[in-house]
């Protein structure tokens, strides 16, 4: 089997070179996933690997050094990703139970290890006190704008996870650069900040307030910011809420496969491909690097899914990453990636061995 590893020479000239140029630890980051995707690598990720996985889970004090990944292959994600749902309450854990402590020592190991950290958000709704489902309003976004009756709360929330954010230092104290993914799947209804709970100025408008926040109130710059539209949308829908080049970083794209396997593939693949190539297009005209920023079948069921799906959907496109969702270590069919044991672990040792598929590299 042959595990293609990050590529550390080009990796570490587009760090250096960033890095000489006096860049910011975003810019480091932006320039090696745009040498990951000029190259034709694509970076795997996975959501919470080295958290847990299929009915396994690290405690306090784990050296965090397994994943369902590595325990397939040999070899960890190259992209990690975690969820910073309940940082704005000041609590301890994320909604997945995942304390704040561990995930930030995962996401600094991560970094020291060579690979990459993104951050998603699914926060708490402001207006209601219900979850980012809680779509029983479509005054949310209109209430945490300025002049809005949760403005000031919701500049509490976003000072703590700009904290959160801040607080992620390696062993020299340098900050760690990550993918900050917010307000995603906007193009769809199902969360407060949705397509049809508030209108595109109030979208953009919340994306600038989180933006400025952040970058020039809080000074943050390790941050490469991501929009993830849902799929199902064309290039115009894609980005009618786009709050413009100057604050984002990464096209990204958020599409699943649902449905019966074989019968729901091809839709699958029909969607990702068509998506990809407008997504390609608008990467060039815009000068943004393109990403796979969620992807899956829960249950993967279907044992061919990683070579005869997924691959071919996404090798002719300069895609720098793509990260499938969590392998829930308490439910039985809520993964997206593989696993010791899993129907399609074969298949994925051949994907990682297809030659463009990059894990992490020690
Ligand atoms: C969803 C599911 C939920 C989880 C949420 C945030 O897709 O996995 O169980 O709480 O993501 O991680």
């Amino acid at each position: 089997m042959k595990i293609k590893s990050i590529s550390i020479f080009l990796m570490a000239a587009a760090v250096l070179s960033a890095c000489s140029s006096g860049e910011t630890p975003s810019g480091a980051l932006k320039a090696r996933l745009e040498v990951a995707a000029s190259s034709g690598d694509i970076l795997f990720g996975h959501q919470d690997a080295l958290m847990y996985g299929h009915s396994w889970r690290a405690v306090p004090g784990d050296d965090l050094d397994r994943s369902d990944v590595k325990d397939v292959c040999g070899s960890h994600p190259a992209v990690l990703g975690f969820d910073l749902g309940g940082i704005e309450l000041g609590d301890d854990c994320n909604l997945d139970g995942n304390p704040f402590s561990m995930i930030r020592e995962a996401a600094v190991a991560h970094h020291e290890r060579g690979g990459i950290v993104t951050f998603s958000w699914h926060p708490r709704n402001p207006l209601t006190g219900g979850d980012s489902w809680d779509v029983s309003s479509s005054a949310v976004v209109a209430s945490v704008l300025e002049g809005g009756e949760k403005h000031e709360l919701f500049m509490q929330w976003l000072s703590r996870c700009a904290d959160f954010l801040a607080s992620l230092k390696d062993s020299k104290g340098s900050p760690v650069p990550v993918i900050f993914r917010p307000w995603h799947e906007h193009t769809g209804s199902w969360f407060w900040w949705g397509r049809d709970l508030c209108s595109k100025e109030q979208y953009t408008g919340l994306w600038k307030m989180t933006y400025t926040y952040m970058t020039s109130d809080r000074g943050l710059d390790n941050l490469v910011w991501a929009y993830s539209p849902g799929a199902g949308v064309d290039a115009g829908g894609y980005m009618e809420r786009y709050p413009g080049d100057d604050m984002v970083d990464i096209l990204g794209l958020d599409c699943y496969q649902y449905g019966e396997a074989p019968e729901s593939n091809a839709a699958y693949s029909s969607l990702l491909d068509s998506t990809l190539a407008f997504m390609t297009e608008l990467g060039k005209a815009h000068g943004k690097t393109i990403a796979l920023t969620e992807t899956g079948f829960e249950g993967i069921p279907y044992g061919k899914w990683w070579t005869g799906v997924l691959y071919p959907a996404v090798k002719d496109y300069p895609v720098a990453y793509l990260l499938v969702w969590r392998n829930a270590w308490d439910r039985e069919s809520h993964f997206y990636g593989p696993w010791k044991g899993t129907l399609s672990e074969e298949d994925f040792l051949e994907f990682v061995s297809c030659g463009d598929i990059v894990l992490l590299d020690e």
